[in-house]
């Protein structure tokens, strides 16, 4: 019996096959799930690049829905469930695989980040999670399972993440405060705090190839993780095997969080 089987859900942040969400979407897929997806929307409705994107590889494992929605404007996350509703009635889980924050103020120092900057990051990789909780719950009659993506960069000082460590430590709490409200629905919230991975996103952040050698020599598998790794948690932290798992962030970053020092043979290139 697929471990999917029966369930159906929402997939928002896929931006192009290297996203993390489509890692997790495809081990969701393998395992039966029926899922409708959302995808930015285009700046010229005449060239839909977003949009062609995206479609291009939802379509093949037949999702149910696309549909555009930017997390920052209401009526696109009222128009996103109200199409899931249609769509699947209920649902039993969403991937919430979103962030953002304008480059200039990403750059660094923290201490320089812009008011609007901080406002528009904090918008989008925040309160984005609270906005799809709160729509989500009301079509999660029987309980269901959301998840988010998080970094380290929450819970420590990693150089160059910057602003978006300040993002992810107040997700990381916002996880903590929804499963406590939406645990007694059954509804399960965790985070998934994954090792670094090459995606469109990531590219933005500063010394990103230096962070993949220096992962690769200090975490105790010495080595980074593959995407498909995350993909297989996310399918996890969505599935019945983890109906006792709530409120979690959980590392799959090879270990690498629970390091203090570099190991003895640690080469750094
Ligand atoms: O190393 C990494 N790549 C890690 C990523 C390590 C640990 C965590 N993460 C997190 C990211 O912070 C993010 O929360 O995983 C999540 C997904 O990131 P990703 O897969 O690395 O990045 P990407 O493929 O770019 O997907 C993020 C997507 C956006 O893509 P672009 O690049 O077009 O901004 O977030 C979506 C969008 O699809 N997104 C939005 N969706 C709706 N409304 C919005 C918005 N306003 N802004 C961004």
């Amino acid at each position: 019996m697929s471990l999917m089987a029966g369930k159906r859900g929402l997939v928002f942040g896929i931006a192009n096959d290297y996203s993390i969400a489509w890692a997790i979407t495809e081990q969701l897929h393998k395992e039966g799930a029926e899922l409708g997806f959302t995808h930015l929307p285009d700046r010229d409705p005449a060239n839909p690049k977003m949009e062609r994107r995206v479609r291009k590889l939802v379509d093949p494992i037949g999702a149910k829905m696309l549909v555009s929605c930017d997390v920052q404007q209401d009526a696109d996350l009222d128009k996103t469930f109200a199409l899931a509703k249609e769509t699947f009635g209920e649902i039993d889980f969403v991937v919430h695989s979103i962030a953002y924050a304008p480059i200039d103020d990403l750059k660094g120092p923290v201490y320089g980040c812009s008011r609007d900057g901080f406002k528009t990051a904090m918008d989008i990789s925040v309160f984005s999670l609270m906005a799809i909780c709160k729509r989500a719950q009301a079509l999660m009659p029987n309980g269901g399972s959301i998840i988010t993506l998080s970094y380290l960069g929450g819970e420590r000082v990693i150089p160059g993440y910057n602003v978006m460590g300040l993002c992810k430590a107040a997700l990381e709490s916002s996880v903590g405060y929804l499963a406590h409200e939406l645990g007694q629905k059954k509804i399960r919230v965790n985070a998934l705090s994954a090792g670094p991975i090459k995606t469109l996103s990531s590219s933005a952040v500063k010394d990103f190839d230096s962070m993949l050698n220096m992962y690769g020599a200090m975490a105790p598998l010495r080595r980074n993780v593959e995407v498909e790794e995350v993909g297989k948690t996310g399918l996890y932290l969505l599935s019945d095997m983890s109906t006792g798992v709530t409120g979690e962030t959980l590392h799959v970053d090879s270990g690498y969080h629970v390091m203090g020092a570099p190991p003895a043979d640690a080469k750094f290139s």
